[in-house]
């Protein structure tokens, strides 16, 4: 197999560079060499994006749905062969690769529809005889900056509404996991998406993010990844004028009370805490929980994270697959030790044998909301225990963090279920439900030091996609010099009133 190569312009163009995709679950396996570009590939496709990008504005909704509706089906159709490609590349087990592959192709039929649902507002306005018109109109140019790990749904949730909005797009996936990225950039073209409208520039975030961010054509930039990276990119954006939307950390509580059922209390957790390796920005890494089923509860979690079945991806029983890479394996097991350090008991979260970058499930149990280990993000699959005295003080140490995207309880109590709801300083709120795993149709996004901008996904998407354009109408001089009499009322009409 030949090198995977960039699209721009609807050609596929090769770098100086390119790049071996490794299988985390086993470092012999190359799935393929991708290129790697550079600033001139992103000049390149940045003047390719600005020549397609005003017909793809002006084209029938109906093009723009059928280019999307198309690829839907396309990922739909193959969504066990991308679920094994996402799971090779990224580690993730089969049956959540499959999952998120599937999630690609209903977000993709999601924007098909909402091309065709776009509508603007007409409102009166205070000057007699004018009219007020309220529309949308595409951003321009888009850059997408996504991170490793979601490789296919993060594309296609801000892919989709760049294009179903008219937008023209660049994206830059992670360099670890360029895989599935390059199949939905094939799945586009073969769909019949213009040339130029969907580019495709794989490569480093310090050569082709960082030209994204201060390229004077691109008008705005939509970024998933890391804290310092996400922050930087809203300072080079603000330099540059582009409208900028970051979804960064988290370090997101999972509140368990008293009153919870202790079967749903775990498995929420565990779920939360390990599914996807922990690494997902929504996982529970922070488990608060008052000291009446505290010790049950952790009793039942680690005995539960213990049986986790830790393994290579593509094998069918593995319930945790690997960490994504050296450095991030490297940086959890440092977390481990600094728990350790700090004072914690900690059960799990040694090295798993294997030819990958396995690990197992840690429990950090005596958790302080204090400790260093409780407050900054991991992104791997370890979980602080912290025992609280009551709701209330659950409640104030789950807001206690510099982040806030998804807030979680475990309850039986509707009074506290909805104070909760109420009160939990988070863009995502669950009740009985694990922090991760969303829906695609709704908003997704955080506050605090979790989120920059609008919101991605669902109509809200729109908020960022678009720029709102207000038109005042005039269908006669609406200013006569003699001054205006109200408009009579027919005789036909009056008789009613
Ligand atoms: C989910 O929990 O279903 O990077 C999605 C992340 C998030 C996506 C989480 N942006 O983990």
């Amino acid at each position: 197999m030949g090198v995977c190569e960039n699209l721009i312009g609807g050609a596929w163009v090769g770098g100086n560079e390119a790049a071996p995709n490794v299988n985390p679950s086993n470092t012999d396996d190359v799935i393929g060499e991708y290129t790697r570009g550079d600033a001139s590939a992103v000049d390149a496709a940045v003047e390719a994006a600005q020549a397609a990008q005003p017909g793809w504005a002006l084209a029938s909704p109906q093009v723009r749905h059928d280019v999307l509706e198309k690829v839907g089906a396309d990922l739909m159709a193959r969504r066990e062969e991308l679920g094994q490609l996402l799971s090779r590349e990224e580690g993730k087990t089969l049956a959540e690769g499959i999952g998120e592959a599937t999630r690609a192709a209903q977000i993709f039929k999601f924007f098909a529809g909402e091309t065709l649902r776009l509508g603007g507002e007409a409102i009166a306005s205070v000057r007699p005889g004018i009219e007020v018109m309220i529309e949308r109109e595409p951003v321009g140019i888009v850059g997408l900056i996504t991170p490793w790990n979601f490789p296919i749904a993060i594309p296609a949730w801000k892919i989709t509404p760049a294009l179903a909005y008219g937008n023209a797009v660049i994206l830059k996936p992670a360099d670890l996991t360029p895989g599935c990225a390059w199949e939905l950039a094939r799945s586009l073209k073969a769909a019949g998406c213009p040339d130029g409208v969907f580019n495709l520039v794989m490569g480093r975030g310090s050569t082709v993010g960082a030209r994204m961010v201060e390229h004077p054509g691109i008008d705005a930039i939509s970024f998933t990844g890391s804290v310092p990276v996400g922050r930087g990119i809203v300072v080079g954006c603000a330099t540059h004028g582009k409208k900028v939307q970051t979804e960064m950390g988290g370090k997101n509580p999972m509140v368990v009370l008293d009153d919870a059922d202790l079967d749903t209390a775990v498995s929420v957790s565990a779920n939360g805490a390990f599914f996807s390796t922990g690494q997902r920005c929504t996982a529970s890494s922070r488990l608060i929980v008052t000291e009446g089923i505290h010790d049950a509860f952790v009793e039942k979690l680690t005995a539960e994270a213990a049986a986790l079945k830790v393994g290579d991806a593509l094998d069918p029983a593995t319930q945790i697959g690997p960490v994504v890479d050296q450095s991030q394996l490297d940086q959890n097991l440092s977390y481990v030790a600094l728990a350790k350090a700090e004072g914690c008991e900690v059960s799990g979260g040694g090295r798993a044998n294997g030819p990958g970058f396995f690990q197992h499930p840690a429990v950090f149990t005596g958790a302080t909301n204090q400790m260093r280990s409780s407050r900054e993000e991991i992104f791997g699959p370890c979980a602080s225990v912290i025992k609280a005295a009551d709701y209330d003080e659950a409640l104030a140490m789950a807001n206690d963090t510099e982040f806030g995207l998804s807030s979680g309880i475990c309850t039986s109590s509707l009074k506290y279920a909805s104070h909760f709801r109420r009160h939990a300083e988070a863009g995502m709120v669950m009740v009985n439900l694990p922090t991760a795993g969303v829906d695609y149709h709704v908003p997704f996004g955080g506050c605090k030091g979790s989120s920059y901008g609008a919101r991605e996904q669902g109509a809200y998407a729109r908020e960022f996609y678009t720029t709102v354009k207000t038109s005042y109408i005039a269908p006669w001089n609406p200013i006569p010099a003699s001054g205006l009499s109200p408009p009579q009322r027919s005789t036909k009409t009056a008789h009613l009133t």
